[in-house]
């Protein structure tokens, strides 16, 4: 993994896989998209069954090279330039140490995490007349969303990854929302990097938004919806959790939880023949991210097993021994599923284990050919707008 990172090596490959994809993909894919019994999945459009294998292709290359990123979305940068206005960038402090406890604070000791600010990004409503960052109003309901990107490539910043496709579908579908806050977090890397921030950072960082929300901006708990696509989604999903287990009253639960494709089994303990790792491949870009990269980036210094073996990592492996209560004093939930992802099974894992501990506080809603993290698509319709219409629902009945 990341082979061609260096120079003169990163040149090289670059050149190969621009010149392969223009004369040898491209092609390819037309072909393949054209032939319906060809297509990564049958029911899907030419044009789809043709962005798939390009998105992927593009993912695969940056798994050898390494992820693109850019000073500009730099915090500092963006901080002490125009684009702090334009995109209504905000810092936000720390959370202060008392809320650093448990079996989180044992393993941010071990792996030398410390507490520090973070910053994120308002999004706004077409038409928005407020100030972005503006004191909450009594009856608003606001979503704190946490980005994607297997917590080692993009960001909080609108053009940093799917932020701008995924807040503009709430915006278009879910009436009552007119503002989102994205929250930014810690990237992780781990070998052949030199190893940095492991869990907790991430969380922590997620912690100071909410945390940020509630003070700074003045929301209720029960107006907070935190929301996540991908590693994001394990990220809000951890961090409700940790709220649930500690009970902060200066930082209780939020009102709701929203989890988009979040992935959940980092140690890929959902595998063999007849599992969704194998049977839907073909309809999902990102195997890479589950080749082992993240999966040694969050345990830090603990022992390579925890990666299975810890419910902060993956807490829907097959092989954690005590699950019952795991998610007990969660919010009510919205699990969002592609029926087409390979992390499918350990979303069902997930639902099954949710409902167990909140019942009817959870719903479930697997949508047919969808591949992952669908929501930040433009070009996954109807599936996504139909998807964002059914959460708008789901927010409406909170
Ligand atoms: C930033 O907030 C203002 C309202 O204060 C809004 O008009 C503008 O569109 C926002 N920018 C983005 C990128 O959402
Ligand atoms: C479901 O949520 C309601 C509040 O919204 C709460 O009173 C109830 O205890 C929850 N049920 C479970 C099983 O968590
Ligand atoms: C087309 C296909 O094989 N889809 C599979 C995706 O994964 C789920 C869960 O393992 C299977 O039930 C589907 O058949």
């Amino acid at each position: 993994m990341f082979e061609f990172r260096r120079q003169p090596l990163w040149t090289v490959y670059v050149i190969y896989f621009v010149l392969s994809t223009f004369f040898v993909r491209v092609p390819i894919w037309v072909v393949t998209a054209l032939i319906p019994s060809s297509r990564p999945r049958r029911s899907w459009s030419i044009s789809r069954s043709f962005i798939f294998p390009a998105l992927r292709a593009a993912l695969d290359g940056c798994f050898r090279i390494s992820f693109p990123s850019s000073s500009k979305h730099d915090p500092e940068y963006v901080a002490t330039s125009e684009d702090a206005q334009k995109f209504n960038f905000t810092w936000c402090p720390s959370v202060p140490k008392d809320l650093l406890v448990g079996e989180v604070e044992e393993i941010a000791q071990r792996n030398g995490v410390e507490l520090q600010k973070t910053y994120g990004y308002w999004f706004t409503r077409p038409g928005y007349s407020g100030a972005a960052n503006g004191a909450a109003q009594s009856d608003e309901k606001v979503i704190l969303h946490l980005h994607g990107g297997g917590y080692i490539c993009a960001s909080a910043h609108p053009k940093g990854g799917g932020n701008t496709v995924m807040t503009s579908g709430f915006f278009e579908n879910c009436p009552s929302i007119a503002r989102i806050f994205c929250g930014a977090y810690r990237l992780s890397t781990s070998v052949p990097f030199p190893s940095a921030n492991p869990f907790p950072a991430a969380l922590l960082d997620a912690a100071a938004t909410y945390y940020y929300l509630l003070h700074a901006v003045g929301f209720r708990h029960e107006q907070v919806i935190i929301s996540g696509d991908s590693a994001g989604g394990h990220l809000a999903l951890a961090l409700v959790r940790y709220l649930a287990i500690h009970q902060f009253p200066t930082l209780p639960v939020p009102g709701s939880l929203l989890l988009i494709s979040p992935t959940v089994d980092w140690a890929v303990t959902h595998t063999g023949k007849g599992s969704s790792m194998v049977r839907n491949a073909s309809s999902d870009y990102c195997n890479q991210f589950f080749a082992g990269h993240t999966k040694r980036c969050l345990p830090g210094t603990l022992p390579e097993r925890d990666a299975a073996t810890n419910a902060w990592i993956s807490p829907t492996s097959l092989k954690l021994e005590d699950v019952e209560g795991l998610f007990k004093g969660l919010p009510k939930t919205y699990l969002l599923a592609g029926e087409a992802e390979i992390c499918l099974d350990s979303y069902r894992t997930l639902r099954d284990r949710l409902s167990g501990d909140i019942g009817g506080n959870l719903t479930y809603n697997e949508v047919k050919d969808a591949t992952h993290d669908f929501l930040t698509m433009s070009w996954h319709e109807p599936e996504r707008s139909s998807a964002f219409k059914d959460i708008a629902s789901w927010i409406t009945a909170l």
